[in-house]
């Protein structure tokens, strides 16, 4: 298993659809494996295939407690097939995203189709945190990222902070170089 470097905004990929996985075969579970080392190490709840760059239908998450035995899930291919009317509101961060938190409504309970790291079909119904978590982790494999749902103010003033951190980080490697 090896870490993988996780892209911030704004990286063009982030923006991108994902593609399905024809076959869960090994190439596949090693970029589940790690994903999950990826996500324990940042730390983070849950991390989507694109965030490491590639451009596939895979999730993984963990809403666990850190006292509690570790919980991994690994989603390859997952549809929402239900969503409940009722909503939640949960504080959001994004580690392609950092340090930077917001309050998003989503459906407070949903149902999800994927396939296991076997190529098992499963479905997870989930509520709470975990639904939260599996929905933004969907969202960016459609390049759909939690700023989305705030106002355009305040999606503008993080996108151009992170932009022109961007360009400050691009002057000094130029520097150095
Ligand atoms: O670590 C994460 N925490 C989190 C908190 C509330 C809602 C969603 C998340 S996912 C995030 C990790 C991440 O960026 N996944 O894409
Ligand atoms: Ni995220």
């Amino acid at each position: 298993m090896s870490k993988r470097p996780i892209l911030v905004l704004p990286d063009p990929v982030l923006r991108k659809v994902a593609d399905p996985v024809d076959s869960v075969d090994d190439r596949v579970r090693t970029l589940i494996d790690d994903m999950l080392e990826t996500m324990y190490a940042a730390p983070g709840i849950g991390l989507a295939a694109p965030q490491v760059g590639a451009l596939e239908r895979v999730l993984v998450c963990d809403v666990s407690h850190n006292d509690e035995e570790k919980r991994p899930l690994a989603l390859v291919n997952p549809e929402i097939t239900w969503q409940s009317e009722e909503m939640s509101v949960h504080n959001e961060g994004c580690l392609s995203i950092p340090e930077y938190y917001e309050e998003v409504e989503r459906p407070a309970q949903v149902s999800i189709r994927y396939l296991d790291r076997e190529g098992r079909t499963q479905v997870i119904d989930a509520d709470g945190i975990l639904a939260t978590c599996l929905q933004h982790e969907i969202d960016h494999l459609n390049g759909v990222l939690f700023i989305d749902y705030l106002s355009r103010l305040k999606r503008d003033r993080i996108t151009k902070k992170f932009a022109k951190q961007a360009r400050y980080a691009d002057s000094k490697s130029k520097i150095l170089a």
